[in-house]
């Protein structure tokens, strides 16, 4: 049986003061799903420390560098985000992919390293709308999954997390309908082949409280990873709570 997790993507969102905020607000009472959040770098050890006195939830990166140490300015390593708390790291967002001109093989790399520094990856994966209406929604997946598997065991997998996220529906308020989103997973899950049902696959794309449940309750679909609907603790928690 797989756990369902949900995971807050904040992006580059908050202060210091709006995470003390968050989680004097934030109550997870109800909730039975492993719940991940994800801050900017600089307060990954503030909110670590809210996981550690709160509990019930585990920290993670937003990116990481596929290096371990050296000269690489404003690059952070994945032993630096382990030291800061971290458990989990985001690889391969598609706003690293579009707006930073990451690679499928750079996301290998980064997805690689987190594994080897005993993080567990969150790979994004996903396609543009431009790809979907050319029908290449699942070549495309199958080939930003190809570039991870070059580089690891299969037994890989099963330490990691992937998560579907189509572009077009990204922070634009339009979901995949729950049917669409669980054709894409039943793909995902069997490209993994005989360890695709140990891994949790996450939707992600305008998530929220009102469509949640719906897209839980598709077979493939085990939590989400959510963005604009995690910066508000309420509305994350309902997410959470969601999540069975
Ligand atoms: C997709 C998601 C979180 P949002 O990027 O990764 O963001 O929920 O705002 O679409």
């Amino acid at each position: 049986m797989r756990k369902p997790l949900v995971a807050a993507n904040w992006k580059m969102n908050g202060s210091r003061e709006f995470a003390e905020r968050f989680f004097t607000d934030l109550n997870l009472e109800g909730v039975t799903s492993g719940v991940v959040v994800c801050p900017p770098f600089p307060y990954l050890s503030l909110v670590a420390q809210e996981a550690e006195e709160k509990g019930g939830f585990a920290v993670g990166g937003q990116d990481l560098s596929q290096e371990p140490s050296g000269a690489f300015t404003g690059e952070i390593s994945a032993s630096m985000l382990l030291d800061s708390g971290a458990r989990y790291v985001i690889v391969g967002h598609s706003e690293r992919r579009s707006f930073y001109s990451e690679t499928s093989e750079l996301v290998a790399k980064k997805f690689f390293a987190a594994q080897a520094a005993g993080l567990i990856p969150i790979l994004c994966i996903g396609e543009t709308l431009e790809e979907r209406e050319q029908g290449r929604t699942l070549e495309v997946v199958a080939t930003q999954m190809q570039a991870v598997s070059e580089v690891i065991d299969t037994d890989a997998w099963k330490r990691a997390v992937v998560a579907y996220e189509p572009v077009w529906a990204i922070g634009t308020g339009k979901t995949a309908t729950p049917e669409e989103a669980q054709s894409v997973h039943e793909f995902i899950r069997a490209q993994l082949g005989q360890v695709g049902d140990e891994v949790q696959i996450l939707y992600g794309g305008s998530v929220k409280s009102a469509n949640a449940s719906a897209l839980f309750a598709q077979a493939d679909i085990d939590g989400a990873l959510v963005g604009g609907a995690s910066l508000d603790a309420k509305e994350f928690a309902a997410i959470c709570r969601a999540a069975v």
